[in-house]
């Protein structure tokens, strides 16, 4: 059983095996969640977003997909970036968001990860809308078959926490 938990506040701040980042495909950081996690956790993940890059992920990482990295001087032991999708009004895209979820958790379990802080993926710069996202997430984490024993959703401002706990009660 995996319990959700919901909090408001900065995820830079959590303690926890694996913090999530909402990150773009190209890995090499940017605004949002993104820039604060890699100035709060240091040049080191920045240093194996590039080495991904020139191995595995010459291409980048694909939408919907996750890779983990070190978290530096976070207080984690990993970062688990993965890109959610630019939101479309002609296109569905909600099964890229669930599939952000899905496979950060995925990745959660080969490393061995049980707590797990996850962003509101797509929301900020991706423009997703709150309430779908929330659906979308907190729906993803509940089908999620994983050994992940805590998902924590960090939730930045209040609306945002407010659309997450719509969806949770
Ligand atoms: N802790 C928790 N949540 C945060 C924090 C924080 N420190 N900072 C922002 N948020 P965004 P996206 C919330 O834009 O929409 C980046 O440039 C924010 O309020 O960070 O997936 C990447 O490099 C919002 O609710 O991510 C990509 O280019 C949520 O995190 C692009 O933005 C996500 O907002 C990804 O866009």
């Amino acid at each position: 059983m995996t319990t959700i938990e919901l909090v408001q506040g900065d995820i830079t701040r959590q303690r926890v095996d694996a913090i999530v980042n909402a990150a773009n495909s190209s890995l090499l950081g940017g605004g949002g969640v993104d820039g604060a996690i890699h100035r709060r956790g240091g040049p080191a993940i920045l240093e194996e977003c590039r080495k991904l890059r020139a191995g595995h992920y010459g291409k980048g990482l694909a939408t919907g997909r996750a890779v983990a990295t070190t978290a530096g001087d976070l207080d984690a032991r990993w970062v688990i970036h993965t890109v959610g999708p630019v939101f479309s009004a002609s296109e569905d895209r909600s099964g890229l968001l669930a599939s952000c979820y899905r496979e950060s958790l995925r990745i959660a379990d080969e490393l061995g990860a049980r707590t797990v802080a996850f962003p509101a993926i797509s929301t900020g710069v991706y423009r997703y809308p709150l309430e779908d996202a929330a659906r979308i997430a907190v729906d993803a984490v509940r089908a999620a078959r994983t050994d992940v024993e805590e998902v924590r959703f960090v939730l930045f401002d209040e609306r945002a926490h407010a659309a997450f706990a719509a969806r949770l009660s």
